[in-house]
């Protein structure tokens, strides 16, 4: 029997590159995706639109995270081997400003999640998108498996019950559930609000005198930055180990917004200072720390590896923003 998934998120940056990665190992895929007024599928639209795919071996079913009729028929209609929990609201700044929403999406709909999985035949295995953001003020870096959570925004504290959650779901009822805590992962098909797309994008966008400024928040938060199509790698990886365990994904590096913003102009060939202005409005209310990950258990055990430098990711970005700009 061939190779069975389910994704939710699977619209998103990862959802879209785990969809590529799975069908090209044989999987059929099936996505669950929120009832919208627009279309925005840009990110699958190739597999969409390919006939010998869509209808074939990649499927899509309408469900919110707040309807758990709907995702548990979904569940036990599809009966997949395989079952990766991506969706939920991620921007950690606008956590600050819809906390409750923010925690009904992300904490209580992995719950929900959760207890269909748990009284479905045949025992899928449950991948959880986990977040740096739960280690928010560390107390150790690099952070691995074991560091304490101590987060900093509502979204860390929603990340922080759904990845226990799955902890306690996993050693009370003995399912295959594991957490991905991945640290930030950017690439061209990143969100234009999360800040490597947002500065990516202007670079282009001011070298071909379309906007003249970028305004950011704080330019010396630093964060351990990644390349998307290696952390869904390790979210498949993750699955096929053979007990379920909790895995780190991170560079193990750090760098900062201001590291973003010279990288990407000097690839534009400008000086960022001309261009740049601060406005409190992006700075948020609590800024976590020292966020940097230790992803050895990750390449012990799974042979997990970061395969891009911070610099060619972020160049690949900008020239792919300025390719889409002068279309
Ligand atoms: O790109 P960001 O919005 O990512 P953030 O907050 O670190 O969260 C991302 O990574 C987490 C870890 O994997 C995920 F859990 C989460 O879902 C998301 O994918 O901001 C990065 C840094 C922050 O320190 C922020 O304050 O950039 C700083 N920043 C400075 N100016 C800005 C801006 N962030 C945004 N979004 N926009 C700005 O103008």
């Amino acid at each position: 029997m061939a190779d069975l998934a389910l994704i939710t998120g699977i619209t998103g940056q990862d959802g879209s590159y785990l969809t590529e990665l799975l069908l090209g190992k044989g999987y059929t895929v099936h996505g669950i995706v929120r009832r919208t007024s627009t279309l925005s599928r840009s990110r699958l639209k190739h597999l969409f639109d390919n006939p010998a795919i869509y209808g074939r071996q990649l499927f899509l079913h309408y469900a919110d995270l707040d309807d758990a009729t709907t995702l548990r028929r979904i569940l036990a209609k599809v009966r997949p081997q395989e079952i990766y929990h991506l969706a939920g609201q991620s921007h950690v700044g606008l956590s600050f400003e819809i906390p409750e929403s923010t925690c009904e999406m992300t904490a209580t709909a992995t719950l929900r999640l959760l207890e269909i999985i748990r009284d479905l035949p045949g025992s899928p295995r449950c991948y959880h998108a986990s977040s740096s953001e739960v280690f928010g003020n560390p107390a150790q870096v690099p952070q691995d498996e074991e560091t304490p959570f101590n987060p900093a925004s509502p979204y860390g504290c929603a990340k922080a019950f759904a990845t226990q959650m799955v902890r306690v779901y996993r050693q009370a009822f003995g399912l295959f559930a594991c957490n991905g805590i991945t640290y930030n992962h950017e690439s061209p098909r990143r969100g234009e609000n999360f800040v490597s797309r947002k500065i990516c994008r202007a670079a282009a966008a001011i070298k071909l005198g379309l906007e003249k400024e970028l305004v950011l928040g704080d330019l010396t938060a630093q964060r351990d930055w990644g390349d998307a199509r290696d952390y869904v790698r390790g979210m498949w990886l993750t699955l096929q180990h053979g007990t379920p365990e909790d895995f780190v994904f991170a560079t193990g590096q750090f760098h900062s917004v201001q590291d973003i913003v010279s990288a990407a102009f000097a690839e534009v060939g400008l000086n960022p200072e001309s261009y740049i202005r601060q406005d409190c409005r992006f700075l948020r209310p609590a800024e976590p720390h020292r966020l940097v990950g230790n992803p050895a258990k990750a390449k012990r055990l799974l042979g997990w590896e970061a395969s891009t430098t911070f610099d060619a990711l972020i160049r690949e970005m900008t020239l792919a923003e300025l390719t889409a700009l002068a279309r």
